[in-house]
């Protein structure tokens, strides 16, 4: 696919920028702004006086350096309100029903194709976001979103298996890891798998060698076998605290958003210790790519200062801080010669795609037969 070609080419490149110089203040314009706008000052093209005193963001949990919504305040005086969720589909069924209070929230690509077809987001004002000249072009204009009417990418990412270095020393390459009953019974109660109608059908279909995006009804039976038949080792079905569990050592596998194992790894500010010894790996049969998206919502209260606010996300130095501390893998061009050296060598080890594993990553995407996952993920988990 070519745009995971152009991913590769950014993060090739910000791998191979290790000790790169400073950054311009300002970047060529391109279509979606005419300047950088990166100056924290006023003069900056913010109408003060426009600013809500709170704005309400709607976020996943463990998805921004809490630092940087200090910084924000600090500079526009606006209180930002951070509540959070752990799946698309709980987002959406709050938002569906109206008057949620939010301003932003930050739908993955399949979401942000549901929120546009259901009339749920407002159209951006692409003049009040200067700083999308810092994003890479390849990484705008996506499939769910054409032209970035409605949303603008936060952070991308990948998920697959995380797990402890003690407990597999030999590394792990296929999804029979966690899906095989009689691999995962001695380590039963220390294993987790997503809490997510689309993850976790979706890597059982991968391990069958099927898209992850299959609604044959044969795969669909097959999957559900699967798991039931592991659901017995679980000690959850998690989307929430993995990180924190793998980190703790309460999990010793679990499958994993990348950032997720990367938080387990390296710590999460003054939240939790990391633990070293956790690896990230996508199996050989496959695993998802993803993309979260910041969208203003139309029956947001206080749109201007969500533009301001999501402006300010973009500027690299906020973005560089922000990858530092969740761990995924930001959008941002300018941002990426920003990165430590730590981060970048952990994306080497599988945190982040390669050439050669961007060959069995798949998105997920909506359909008129994608709703199938739901019903599925409700019996599995009713069973
Ligand atoms: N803790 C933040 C997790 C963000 C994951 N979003 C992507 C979900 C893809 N299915």
């Amino acid at each position: 696919m070519q745009m995971l070609r152009v991913l590769l080419v950014t993060l090739l490149l910000a791998l191979a920028a290790c000790g790169g110089g400073g950054q311009p203040a300002t970047s060529p314009g391109n279509e979606y702004g005419a300047s950088g706008g990166d100056t924290p000052e006023s003069g900056d093209g913010v109408d003060r006086s426009r600013l809500a005193r709170e704005l309400y963001f709607y976020n996943w949990s463990d998805y921004i350096d809490p630092a940087i919504l200090e910084q924000f305040e600090a500079e526009y005086g606006v209180r930002v309100i951070v509540d959070t969720y752990d799946s698309n589909e709980d987002m959406l069924a709050k938002i569906r029903a109206g008057n949620s209070g939010y301003d932003i929230v930050v739908p993955t690509d399949y979401a942000v194709q549901i929120m546009i077809a259901e009339g749920l987001a407002a159209p951006l004002d692409k003049s009040l976001l200067t700083n999308l000249v810092h994003l890479d072009p390849n990484l705008l204009d996506q499939y769910f979103d054409k032209g970035n009417v409605y949303s603008i990418p936060y952070m991308y990412g990948i998920t697959g298996i995380a797990y402890n270095t003690k407990f597999f020393p030999d590394g792990i390459d296929s999804w029979a890891a966690i899906f095989e009953p009689e691999q995962i019974a001695e380590f039963r109660g220390k294993i987790s798998m997503l809490d997510d109608a689309r993850e976790t059908p979706g890597a059982a279909l991968r391990y069958i060698g099927q898209s992850l995006n299959s609604t044959d009804p044969a795969a669909l039976e097959r999957v559900k076998e699967i798991l039931l038949a592991q659901k017995p080792y679980l000690a959850a079905y998690n989307s929430s605290d993995v990180n924190r569990k793998l980190a703790s050592e309460e999990y010793v596998l679990a499958h994993s958003w990348s950032g997720s194992a990367m938080q387990a790894r390296n710590g999460l500010g003054d939240e939790f210790s990391g633990n070293p010894d956790i690896a990230f790996v996508i199996p050989k049969e496959g695993g998802m790519i993803w993309m979260d998206n910041l969208m203003i919502l139309k029956d947001s209260p206080n749109a201007y200062t969500a533009h301001v606010f999501m402006n300010f996300l973009m500027r690299p130095k906020v973005s560089a801080q922000n990858t530092e501390y969740i761990g995924y893998l930001t959008p941002n061009k300018d941002a990426l010669d920003l990165l430590s050296d730590e981060i970048k060598e952990l994306y080497q080890q599988g945190f982040a795609p390669d050439e050669e594993m961007y060959k069995r990553l798949e998105w997920a995407v909506r359909n008129e037969g994608t709703t199938a996952f739901d019903d599925l993920w409700t019996e599995i988990k009713g069973e």
